[in-house]
């Protein structure tokens, strides 16, 4: 069941990195080396981008594996993100907000406002987390 789970929303997380690098093209910045982002159906069309989509989901799911310790367990993440990577923190907002709107579209009724009350509380740890090793 977690791994049917963790798979169907592997997808998500492909279609929320592809929404994330359509509607905010700056964040197409730290992906120089992913080859041709020239637009969205070369986004969409991208496997490093599409595998990269997989990557977040499964850091997703160890935080929330880790849900009483989020910010230990992203603190390798965070410095990774910072130091390594230098991606701007604000972009985790971005991103986050993008998985939102793609859970809440595939989820319709569904997404119930306790759902997305429980879910943005989840993302705003996480995105609070990875920025945690900024300085
Ligand atoms: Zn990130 C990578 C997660 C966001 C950019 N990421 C990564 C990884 C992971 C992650 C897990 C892998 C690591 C290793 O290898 O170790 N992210 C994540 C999460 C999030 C994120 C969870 C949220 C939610 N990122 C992000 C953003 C950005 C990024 C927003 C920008 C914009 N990342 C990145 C990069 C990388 C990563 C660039 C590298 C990639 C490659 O492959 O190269």
């Amino acid at each position: 069941m977690g791994s049917t789970l963790l798979a169907q929303n592997e997808h998500r997380g492909e279609i929320s990195i592809h929404l994330c690098l359509v509607v905010y093209p700056w964040t197409q910045r730290y992906f120089g080396n992913f080859g041709n982002l020239y637009n969205a159906a070369a986004i969409q069309g991208n496997p490093m981008v599409a595998a990269h989509g997989k990557t977040v989901l499964r850091g997703l799911d160890r935080a929330v594996k880790n849900m009483d310790d989020i910010k230990a367990t992203y603190a390798e993440l965070s410095v990774l993100h910072s130091e390594k990577l230098r991606v701007d923190p604000d972009n985790f907002r971005l991103l986050a907000d993008c998985l939102t709107i793609v859970v809440a579209a595939r989820m319709g009724a569904d997404f119930t406002a306790d759902v997305q009350r429980a879910f943005q509380k989840f993302l705003a740890v996480v995105v609070s987390s990875l920025g945690r090793q900024y300085h």
